[in-house]
Parts: structure tokens; sequence; C-alpha cells
């Protein structure tokens, strides 16, 4: 080989000759040597002359935009909405029309705190934005799985995000809020105490976006052909059903993977196993908004689903992973304000600000206004408007006429239509200027209530642990009292197993509520995860754990019983080189058993051979493996050679840990349906 063909290290070029193929400059010039820059001489100076080089090293530097000041940390995901009930009774959406009929869209989920290199499993609120291709122009649905918000003025966003955020003297804590800043901010802002007793619940550490719900959060119109309006708020129901890990767990991914959310789509995704969600709609009029007990603009507020029920419109599927990340997931731009004719807005509050803000953040973070000429963000139907020029433009109005009114008939552009353009609902509106917060907006304890009494004890225990955990790690006594005493006026049991986790001996007086709470709202179902099972492992993982000689009728029995319920089972051995079984086939190996921890699993199952049973019963990642399976509620399969190990890891044998063989492998996932054995919980102590 000639020194021409070696690269500067020596490795051979990966060279062509078919043009098709030929690396060229951005400006198609084709490249001939990309390995070296222009010099005088072998080893003289780098010439100014180099184009290639310095176009090449110019936008490299220019890579970089700036993240999203919130949800930075995202993924997208491409797919389709399928109508299921055509609604135009309600509304003249022309998505909304024809059942069976398909709209593209793109979705995007992510954590709100964390920057864009954060992990997964932050305890945090997830995005969850769905941009929505119709034919009548783009309908952005900027959605949270959390479907009450902090806060119930946009004013007071940028001081909310501040203080979840690192200070911004020391620049940490990174992608949390179990700090003094936020729990300070929080405390005196008794409006957020109710989204908190969602944050603190399971809901915040889900086990994949794929097992959320997803709300619109704010009360929006649907408004019909003849222009009659009724309330809305949207609803996205995973067909997947709900789950979450434990906080233990949580805090064990994000070691273990923190990309753990990102992999998990795009695994199921690049499988075939698109997930999906029902869309839903609460519909009501303004007879319901005016007898509800809170103000339907009130963000903090929500609408409990056996009050009014949630009709099933249709389907989202998720089918498509990007072909390229920042084109893409990054480059997307949400707007609140992209509606379509039949949707419209309310005056909440909250919602008018996000109008201003999302399109005035596109255009710092993408640099322009001509962000709607990126593929992504373009509407797919035609558009015709005479917006011009600006940085980035990629498409301007053709001909001569830029303007209107103009007469230049047929050639004069695009022309209004009354028929089918959008028209704002023609709400009645008068007031006094002034700086007001509603009265109707001020009960801000009943519905905290309400969750936390919807919840199941074990639920219930997870929210009273989450509180004690991040106010554990605020310094200042202050603030943890000052959260007691709103915690009081939510429910006395909470308040009481927080004060006992914080060591406080001595109650603070209850915060003074800016309106007496309603004391007996009933419990509402819908609002608890575990009251609403999935009965099914289907999309979950099985981490099977083998060894040399293990019995290959047991693990082909597993591995055929759950591929047929729809689940992913990867196979965990000592060695990356996989294990031969009893009947001399082999096993490629998913994960080394340090590189794949249970905590990535939904359950667990260990097919061991007798051979060196004593050694792996040793290894301290296989320990972790078993101990934290057991301590995480997880079903446990074993055979008898893992009893050493199982022992090791202090594993007193359950009802969720099951001898397995071959004939009883669908016990196991029979079990393994239920997610979890919250039985064993109560005889773990966690303090
Ligand atoms: Fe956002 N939010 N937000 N938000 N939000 C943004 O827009 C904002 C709120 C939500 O995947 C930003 O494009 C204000 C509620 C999602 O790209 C920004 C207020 C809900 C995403 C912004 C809120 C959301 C954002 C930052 C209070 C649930 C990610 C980057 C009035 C209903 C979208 C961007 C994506 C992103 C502002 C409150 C959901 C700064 C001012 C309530 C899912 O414009």
């Amino acid at each position: 080989m000639t020194d021409k063909e070696l690269g500067k290290g020596g490795e051979p070029r990966q060279q062509t000759t078919d043009r098709e193929k030929t690396m060229t400059t951005a400006q198609g010039g084709p490249i001939a040597d990309d390995q070296n820059s222009l010099k005088a001489g072998p080893r003289g100076p780098v010439l100014m002359e180099d184009h290639i080089f310095r176009e090449k090293m110019f936008h490299f530097d220019h890579e970089r935009i700036p993240e999203r000041v919130v949800h930075a940390r995202g993924y997208g995901v491409h797919g389709h909405f399928e109508l299921t009930e055509a609604i135009p009774e309600l509304s003249a959406a022309d998505i909304f029309q024809r059942v069976g009929e398909k709209t593209p869209t793109f979705t995007r989920f992510s954590t709100v705190a964390g920057n864009k290199g954060s992990f997964d499993l932050a305890r945090d609120v997830r995005g969850f934005a769905t941009k929505f291709y119709t034919k009548e122009g783009n309908w952005d649905l900027v959605g949270n799985n959390i479907p009450v918000f902090f806060i119930q003025d946009a004013i007071k966003f940028p001081d909310l995000i501040h203080s979840v955020k690192p200070a911004p003297d020391r620049g940490f804590p990174q992608a949390q809020s179990a700090h003094d800043n936020f729990w300070d901010f929080v405390s005196l802002s008794p409006e957020a105490i109710h989204m908190t007793l969602w944050q603190m619940s399971d809901r915040a550490i889900p086990r994949s976006f794929r097992f959320m719900e997803g709300f619109g959060v704010h009360t929006f119109r649907l408004v019909n052909a003849e222009g009659k309006s009724h309330y809305v708020k949207f609803h996205w129901k995973p067909k997947q059903g709900l789950q979450s890990v434990v906080w233990n767990e949580a805090l064990k991914i994000n070691g273990a993977d923190p990309d753990f959310h990102r992999r998990d789509m795009w695994d199921a995704i690049d499988a075939g196993d698109y997930p999906q969600w029902d869309l839903g709609i609460q519909v009501f009029d303004d007879d319901f908004a005016d007898n509800f007990e809170f103000d339907i603009l009130d963000a903090t507020k929500l609408i409990p689903e056996e009050q009014v029920p949630v009709r099933i419109i249709g389907t989202l599927t998720l089918d498509a992973n990007v072909d390229n990340f920042f084109a893409e997931t990054e480059q997307v731009a949400f707007c609140t304000q992209n509606i379509v004719r039949g949707i419209d807005h309310t005056n909440d509050p909250l919602l008018q600000g996000r109008n201003f803000s999302y399109l005035d953040t596109q255009i710092k973070r993408l640099g322009g206004p001509n962000f709607t000429h990126i593929p992504i963000n373009a509407p797919k139907c035609p558009f015709h408007h005479f917006q011009q020029d600006g940085h980035m433009a990629m498409h301007n109005p053709k001909g001569r006429v830029n303007y209107e009114p103009n007469s230049w008939g047929d050639d004069g552009g695009p022309r209004e239509n009354p028929e089918i353009g959008f028209k704002s609902y023609a709400e009645e509106v008068s007031g006094t200027k002034q700086r007001v917060r509603s009265e109707t907006f001020a009960d801000h304890y009943s519905q905290a209530r309400q969750f936390y009494i919807s919840q199941t004890e074990i639920e219930q225990q997870h929210i009273a642990a989450a509180y004690t955990f991040e106010l554990s790690k605020c310094q200042e006594e202050r603030i943890r009292l000052r959260m007691l005493s709103h915690l009081m006026n939510v429910h006395d049991d909470l308040a009481k197993q927080v004060a006992e986790g914080l060591g406080v001996t001595e109650m603070p007086e209850p915060a003074t509520p800016a309106r007496e709470p309603i004391t007996d709202l009933p419990p509402s179902d819908a609002l608890s995860i575990l009251k609403n099972p999935p009965n099914t492992f289907a999309g979950r993982k099985l981490g099977l754990f083998l060894t040399e000689g293990a019995d290959a009728s047991i693990v082909e029995a597993l591995e055929k019983t759950f591929a047929d319920e729809g689940a992913m089972v990867a196979i965990v051995t000592p060695h990356i080189q996989g294990v031969t079984l009893s009947d001399c086939s082999t096993r490629a190996a998913d994960e080394k058993i340090d590189g794949g921890p249970s905590v990535v699993f939904d359950a667990v199952a260990l097919v061991f051979g007798d051979e060196k049973a004593d050694k792996i019963a040793k290894n301290k990642p296989a320990q972790d493996f078993v101990s934290d399976a057991f301590a995480h509620n997880k079903f446990i399969a074993w055979t008898t050679a893992a009893d050493p190990l199982l022992n090791a890891a202090g594993v007193e044998k359950d009802e969720g840990t099951v001898e397995v063989s071959a004939k009883n492998a669908d016990d196991f996932l029979q079990s393994c349906r239920k997610l979890r054995f919250w039985e064993r919980e109560e005889k773990l102590n966690w303090e």
C-alpha cells in the first residue's frame, strides 16, 4: 500500500470511484483528500488557502444551537393519528371529520428541568407534545404527562423554572427538584402544592414514555361549523397501560443507562412494537363550568373523569424513528398558538402566556422567523402567504405581488377564504384592566387532597417518601417546615409521615389557606396508577440471567412464552461471549452481568447450570442483580442452581419468587402480568 492510500494514522482510506457516493464540499465540489490539510511541504505550515479545511471546520464550529430553556432533553418519534369517532357536531376541525382517516404526526417526549445531556429518570414532569400535520394546517397539542400545572399565571413561569434549574452561583444541582430553591419557591406559592403531589408520586418516574398518559392540561374550546363552542380537555391514554419505576430503581437506572427512556422507545419501534395512545376528550358546557367546584380556566385543577367521562375519538400510533436526531427532534418547534379551525383557546392565563412564549423562544433557538421552512415544522398541506425574506428563507412568494389587497386578479396570489378560514370563537369579553388573580383560583389544597386519597396505600407511601427525600435535601429548616405547613392542609396522614421522615417532633402551624379547602371531594380512581393495572406483560422486558450449562428446555420455554406475550427477552450472562446450554446450543449475550443490572428489566429469571454456581454467588454485580430485583418488588424466576446466589443476595423467597421449570413458564408469566409483587414492599424496611 502506498503512502497516498493511507490516512494520517496509517489506516486504509474508504475511497470510491462512484460519483453518487463521492464526498463533496457544501458547495458540491468533489473532495479527493479529507484526511490531510493543505500544507507547504509535508511538515510545513497549513495554508490559509485550504478551502476544504476551512469550510469543514467553520461548519463544525457552528453545530450547536441553544438548547430549549425547558424540556431540553427530549426524544421525537413519527407516527399517525387515526380518527375512530367523528365529532362534526362539536368541532369543525378537518382532522375530526372522517373516521378511519390518518393524519401524520410527530411527537416529542421530554423531561423539563434537566439539560440536554441529563439523565432520563429524573423525578420530573414529562413533556408529551404532538404536532398533527392536518389537511388544514398544523395543530400542536403541547402537553405533559401530568394533567395540572404548578402555576396559574404565565408571568410566574420564569421564576418557577429558575427555582428548579441549577442555582445560578454554583451551577448545580442538575435535573432535580430536591433542593432549597425549588421548595422555597413552591412553599411560597401554594398554588403549586397540588402539582407537587403528582410530582412526588410515581407519575414523575415513568417506566418509559410508552407507559404514561398525556394531558393537554388547559381547557380548550371545540367550535363547530355553526360557531357553537364546547369546552374540552385533551387526554392521551396509553394502550400499553400505565407503569412507573420505584425511586431507588430510578436512581440506579440513571447510572446504569442514562438513556433508558429514549433507548426503550427506539428499541420498541425498531422491533415493530409500535406504541399507541387513545385520544380522549372531556367535553363540557358553560352550565357545567359554572357549577364545577373550581374554575375551569385554572390550570392547577383537573376535572375528575368520574365527573366528566373521557370519550375516546382516535388513536395515535408511533411507528417510525427519526432519520436524524438534530434535523427532526432538535429542530421541531412546537407552538401552542398552532391551532386549526374548529379548535380554540380559552382565557386560561397560563395558556395565553404560552402562546407568546413558544413562538418567541423558537426564533431565538432556531435563529429566525423561517423555522417553519424546516421540513419537520412545515405543514404537509398546501400553504400560500405573503411572508417573505429573513434568515434562511427557503420559499418566497412567486410573481410580482407580495401584498394584499391587490388588484392583479388571478395573478394576485393567495386570497382569504371566509368559508374555511380560521375564526376565533366570538366570546363576549369585557372588564376593567387590572393585575389580579381571580378569587375563583384561590383553592389550593382540595384537589391535592383528592389526589392523595385516590391513591392506593403503596402509592401514598411513595408520595410521603418522595416528599421526605426531597425535603431532606433542603438545607434550610425553615423551608422544610414551610412545606410541612402546607401538607397539613392537604392530609394529616401525609403531613405526619413526612414530619416523621424529617425528624420533626413539633409540627408547625398549618399554612393559612387563601380559601378554606373542600374536604369531602370523593376519591377518583382514574388518578391512581395501581388501581388501573394493564394485566399484561406485553411491551415489557424480561432479563434472563443464564450461566454455563443452563437447562435449555427452561430457557426455550421462557423465551417462547414471553415472546408470545409480546414481551422482549434480554440475555444476561457472566461474560459477553454468552453461554452454552445443557443441549450444547448457545445463547449470545445481550449484556454482560455488570452492564445489564436488573433495574433495566421488568422481571428477571435466573436459569443457572450447576457448574460454578458458588462462584457466581460471590459475584457482586450478580448479587446486586438479584437483591435489587427483590427490593424493587420484581417477580423472580429461579432454578435450584441459583440458590447460592439468592442466599448471598439476602432473598427470602416469597410468592413473587417462582421456581421455574420447562412446564410452568406460563405461571411465571401470569405473575409477571401484575408487573410488581407489591405485597413484598410492606415487608421490606426502607427506613
Ligand atoms: Fe412549556 N415551554 N411553558 N409547558 N412546554 C416550552 O418552548 C412555557 C407549560 C411543554 O418537545 C418552551 O419550544 C410557559 C405547560 C412541552 O419541544 C417554552 C409556560 C405545559 C414543551 C415554554 C409553560 C407545557 C414545552 C421551551 C407557562 C403542559 C416541550 C422550548 C405559561 C401543558 C416541547 C420550547 C418540545 C416547552 C414555555 C407551561 C408543555 C419556553 C411560558 C402548562 C411539552 O416556550
